[in-house]
């Protein structure tokens, strides 16, 4: 299958070499710091190739290392770390070209239409994948409307929308198999919708009612599922990447035929851990598929003000990473890619970095007010101009698949649905008190057991100033059952 745009790397040939002890003195004293003590400015010279310096090239991990070769005359430095450089007399500092930034690769524009007919997409194969797709996308949209409301009538205690981003979250979801591994920022609640995550577990995390898998520890939008390969969200940023990279580092290891995908913002790309992340992945060839969601936004920090250079798609290049930019507002671009970047990774046992450029509709979180620093017409002409809900809309009418009777009929279900777990999971009783205590240790410690010991004791003389009942097991629960 071939890309429109290709993934991009840097140029590191196949065939590495060896650096020759016959390197001319003079030369071979620039090399004498990074070379090994065996290879000093004054040692004899040899003849050609009949010497090689333990310098060596990794692999990405499989644990052989090929020796890199110098041969004397050569018109290229031959080095690790730049294995194929042409030497040159011009003086030049390079940077990449602000007129030319790498392409953004589409499947279908924003009207529904097919701009790439070498996708190699069999659409009619995928009729019920894309019904799955667009229903997904919906459902999350009219989810984020619903739940934003409830966080601003007090009933939850936060939010975090993903207007305007559906397409990425849903279309890679849809590319990836149920064995992959994924770490997830916050804003990708369609990854966990497309794989089977349901309305009432949802609910559950959000309102942290008993039900919640995390057992009310974590802020609403945490969501995990140990079920669905779905590690639960982390709020320091960009702490999922290096777990990532080392998850598919252990599926290598074990020979698992999956990879691991993590999510993140470009903001989160100027933490440490990203770099961390890449670099270990890109040397040690760890099958993880980086999936960066450039919304134009960290918080109120647009991108022109966060980095310079050509986006976060240039870093990949850099760190020697199968690196591609795509349209995520296109479900179908992001469906390919990913699809592509899965195997690239399982097969040639290496990381893929996409960039998904796309437009943060929504405030940051419900703790943010974006008209605070961007202009409402800013966010209004983006949410006329594009949307991958409505261009998916767009692709399937084109195709007789779908009418406004249809929209209409998903939009009034799925509400309803939404609704019917929302009030059950605003009814339902908080977890028990004594997960206070429980699922910290692995038993819990005899500090714990005195700290129970002395809420049980509080609650026996002053239970009545609370209100126990909204807790699974009222003021019983507070100790842990044995
Ligand atoms: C280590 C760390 N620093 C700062 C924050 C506060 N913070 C939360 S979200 C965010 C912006 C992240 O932007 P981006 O990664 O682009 O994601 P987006 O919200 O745009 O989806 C910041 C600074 C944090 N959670 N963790
Ligand atoms: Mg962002």
């Amino acid at each position: 299958m071939s890309f429109a745009a290709p993934f991009r790397r840097s140029l590191i040939p196949r065939t590495t070499r060896t650096i020759a002890s016959r390197y001319p003195c003079s030369k071979r004293r620039c090399f004498a710091s990074v070379t090994s003590s065996t290879t000093t400015p004054e040692a004899p010279r040899e003849p050609e190739g009949t010497r090689e310096v333990p310098m060596t090239v990794g692999d990405g991990g499989s644990g052989t290392v090929r020796p890199v070769r110098q041969r004397h005359g050569s018109d290229r430095l031959v080095f690790p770390g730049a294995v194929n450089s042409k030497f040159t007399n011009r003086l030049q500092f390079r940077m990449s070209d602000p007129n030319e930034a790498i392409e953004t690769y589409r499947v279908m524009d924003t009207e529904g239409q097919i701009v790439d007919e070498t996708h190699g997409l069999d659409f009619e194969g995928l009729k019920e994948q894309t019904l799955k797709m667009y229903k997904s996308m919906v459902t999350i949209s009219i989810m984020d409307q619903i739940m934003y409301d409830s966080q601003r009538q007090g009933r939850i205690s936060f939010y975090i929308v993903n207007a305007g981003e559906e397409g990425i979250a849903v279309g890679s979801a849809a590319a990836l198999s149920e064995q992959d591994v994924i770490y997830a920022q916050y804003r990708e609640a369609g990854v966990l919708m497309y794989r089977g995550y349901t309305l009432e577990e949802f609910m559950a995390q959000c309102f942290s009612n008993k039900n919640d898998d995390g057992k009310g520890k974590n802020m609403p939008i945490h969501y995990g599922s140990r079920r669905l390969n779905f590690h639960p969200i982390s709020s320091p940023l960009a702490t999922q990447l290096p777990h990532a990279a080392g998850a598919g580092y252990a599926l290598k290891l074990e020979g698992t035929p999956a990879c691991a995908v993590t999510y993140f913002g470009e903001g989160a790309a100027s933490e440490g851990d990203f770099h961390a992340a890449l670099n270990i992945a890109a040397t040690r060839g760890c099958p993880t598929v980086f999936i960066c969601r450039n919304n134009g936004y960290a918080i109120s920090t647009p991108t022109l003000e966060q980095y310079k250079g050509d986006g976060i798609a240039s870093r990949g290049v850099g760190y020697g990473i199968d690196t591609i930019r795509v349209d995520g507002n296109d479900a179908w671009a992001v469906y390919k890619v990913t699809k592509e970047a899965r195997e690239i990774a399982i097969a040639q046992k290496k990381p893929v970095l996409i960039e998904a450029m796309s437009y943060r509709v929504s405030h940051h979180s419900t703790s943010d007010d974006s008209f605070a620093y961007r202009a409402r017409v800013e966010v209004e002409d983006w949410k006329r101009r594009d949307n991958p809900i409505t261009r998916m809309r767009k692709f399937m009418e084109l195709r007789n698949w779908w009418d406004q009777d249809k929209d209409t009929q998903l939009r009034t279900q799925a509400r309803k649905d939404l609704l019917k777990a929302f009030n059950a999971a605003e009814r339902e009783k908080k977890p028990a008190i004594s997960n206070l205590w429980e699922d910290v240790y692995d038993k819990p410690t005899k500090d714990q057991w005195a700290q129970m010991e002395e809420m049980k004791d509080i609650l026996d003389r002053y239970g009545e100033e609370y209100d126990l009942d909204m807790y699974d097991g009222g003021k019983g629960g507070v100790v842990i059952k044995k």
